[in-house]
Order: structure tokens, then C-alpha cells, then sequence
């Protein structure tokens, strides 16, 4: 049995937080992750405060197990949407795509934990100074939005710099990926791309498919030119998307190509305008199982792993 300091912290059986993928991750699937000993998080990605409220009101139908909503701070609702958390009293709240700096008192005082998604050493201590209960340490290797720094790099600075808990995400997928992400200091992981194929994750089917069928080399990331990069699987949009990029395009053109892209990935299954954001270990994923399954699966994967690493050292 693996036990660590952020499942005492929470209140979860397993160090395994499912990632707030916006468009993707609602009340079902983190219900059904929640429910499998994991934290279940919901998406608010781009959406307004009222659809939150909804889904967090779901979500208490679904489980009484410990739930988090993840915070997208590029969206134009990111207000609306900490107020709500407020309001519903969600426990647990991850932040992602920028600081968090300017909710924290309000959060704090209402007794939410916060644990932010940091990219770097400088953002970690800020955190730490901050309040935060625990950071995650995402490297580049994830899909969506994507720092500069790999997990292998950044996990080893944050944990050096903090005494707090410390989530890895970016590329783990399986049970090698928790033990490595803890033989790096961190006592828990976040995985996206692979609760994407999970059972209950209502994405359109296509998407789930592009992963099951993806390689290794799959993904690529766009966006540098706005400051925002993003991984997704190449795909015509995405190749187009890079060539704009490195046109003459104006920003204004490039946004009116980009908007509306990753709904069209996940609500239409759209292969040729969609944005499938994923992992770089999306070749990794080939079936499509309950959530329960993985969450269980990968830390199960992991205990052998982790007994067995002293196996050269004489
Ligand atoms: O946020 C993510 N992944 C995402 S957000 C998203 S929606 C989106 N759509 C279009 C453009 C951009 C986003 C899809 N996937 N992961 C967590 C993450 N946070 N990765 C990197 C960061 C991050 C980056 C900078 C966190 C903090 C930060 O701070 C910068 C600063 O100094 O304010």
C-alpha cells in the first residue's frame, strides 16, 4: 500500500489527482475518480461562474468523497468563478495557466486549500509564502497549456524549494511514472491525458480514439508566438495553426483561426478544425477503462517498482 502525506491532507486513498481538463473534466468523470480513492477535479477552463455552480452541485449529488475545481486563470470568468467556489464551499481548488496571488486571502478564509499548478522554482515560493497547501509541478511533457521546464527537471527544484506537498504531472501515465515522479521528491501525481480515454469521460469518442491511436511522437506545441504555448496532437488545424504562426499573420487572424478549436475537438469530434490537447505520453495509452481502474491500476504498477529500484546497487 502506498500512503503519503498529501492523501492525510485531503482525506483520498490514493496520491492520484485526475486533471482539470477544461472542456473535459466535469462532474462525472471527477465523481468516478473521486469515488475510485483518487481527488477528482472539475474543469472550469473557460466556462462561466453558473456553469460551476452546476457542476459542483452535481458532484455533491455524486459522491461524499473529497472533489476539486481547477481554476483556469487566462479565462475571462476566472473572477466569477472563485466567487463560486466561495459560495459552494468546494474544499480543494487548483489553479492553473497563471498566479493565483489575487484570490488566496479570499480562499484561504473560506477554508478552501489551494494548490496551485507552479512551473517553475520562483512561482513555487511564492506560493509557499502564499498559504498554498501543496503545489503540483507540471512539466512540458503534458498536454494543454505548457511551461518550459520537463517534469524530470522541474519536480527535483520545486521539492527542493518547499516544504509543502508536491504533485508531478507531465507525462506519467502509468505506474513507472508515479514511482519516478516520487523517486523525484514528490509524494503524489496528476495525470491528464490518460483519464481522457476513462470510462466515464464524455469527450466525443473521435477524441478518445486520436489518443488510443497516438505515438510517441504525436503531439507538438503551438502557441509560443502568443506567449501562451499549448500541446495538442498534431492534426491539419494544428499544422496549419503552426504555419500561421511563422506568416505574416496578425495576431487578430491567428486568434479568429485558434477560437473555438478545442470545443470543436471535444464536443464534435471535429478532426480537421478540432485542438486535441494532449500529453506527450498519449502513445502510451491504449485502452479505454473505468477511472476507478486507473486510479488503482497506477499505484498497484508503482509498489513493486519502488521495492524493487535498489535492484543494481550492490
Ligand atoms: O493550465 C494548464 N493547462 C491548460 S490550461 C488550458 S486552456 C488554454 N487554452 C488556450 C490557451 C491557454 C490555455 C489548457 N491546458 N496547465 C497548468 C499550467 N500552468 N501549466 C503551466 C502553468 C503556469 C504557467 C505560468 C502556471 C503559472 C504561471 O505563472 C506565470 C506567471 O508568472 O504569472
Amino acid at each position: 500500500m502506498i500512503r503519503t502525506p498529501i492523501c492525510d491532507l485531503l482525506g483520498i486513498e490514493y496520491p492520484v489527482f485526475q486533471g482539470g481538463m477544461a472542456w473535459i473534466a466535469d462532474a462525472k468523470l471527477a465523481a468516478a475518480v473521486s469515488n475510485g480513492g483518487g481527488l477528482g477535479i472539475i474543469a472550469a477552463g473557460n466556462a462561466p461562474g453558473d456553469y460551476v455552480r452546476e457542476q459542483v452541485r452535481e458532484i455533491k449529488g455524486l459522491t461524499d468523497k473529497p472533489f476539486g475545481v481547477n481554476v483556469m486563470l487566462l479565462s475571462p470568468y476566472a473572477d466569477q468563478v472563485a466567487q463560486v467556489i466561495v459560495e459552494e464551499k468546494v474544499p480543494i481548488v487548483t489553479t492553473g495557466a497563471g498566479n493565483p496571488g489575487k484570490y488566496m486571502e479570499a480562499w484561504l478564509s473560506a477554508g478552501v486549500k489551494v494548490i496551485p499548478i507552479v512551473p517553475s522554482v520562483a512561482m513555487t515560493k511564492l506560493m509557499t509564502r502564499l498559504g498554498a497547501s501543496a503545489v503540483i509541478a507540471e512539466g512540458g511533457e503534458s498536454g494543454g497549456h505548457v511551461g518550459d521546464l520537463t517534469t524530470m527537471a522541474l519536480v527535483p527544484q520545486v521539492c527542493d524549494n518547499t516544504d509543502l506537498p508536491v504533485i508531478a504531472a507531465g507525462g506519467i501515465a502509468d505506474g513507472r511514472g508515479v514511482a519516478a515522479a516520487f523517486m523525484l521528491g514528490a509524494c503524489g501525481v496528476q495525470m491528464g491525458t490518460r483519464f481522457l480515454v476513462a470510462k466515464e469521460c464524455s469527450v466525443h469518442q473521435n477524441y478518445k480514439d486520436k489518443i488510443l491511436k497516438a505515438n510517441d511522437i504525436a503531439t507538438m506545441v503551438t502557441g509560443k508566438r502568443s506567449g501562451h504555448p499549448v500541446r495538442s496532437l498534431k492534426t491539419p488545424f494544428t499544422r496549419e495553426y503552426f504555419k500561421l504562426e511563422y506568416s505574416q499573420a496578425t495576431d487578430e487572424e491567428l486568434d479568429k483561426f485558434g477560437t473555438g478549436a478545442l470545443r470543436k475537438a471535444v464536443v464534435d469530434g471535429n478532426q480537421r478544425e478540432g485542438c486535441f490537447l494532449a500529453g506527450q505520453i498519449a502513445g502510451m495509452v491504449t485502452r479505454e477503462q473505468p477511472a476507478a481502474d486507473i486510479v488503482r491500476e497506477v499505484i498497484e504498477e508503482a509498489e513493486p517498482i519502488l521495492r524493487g529500484a535498489m535492484k543494481w546497487v550492490k
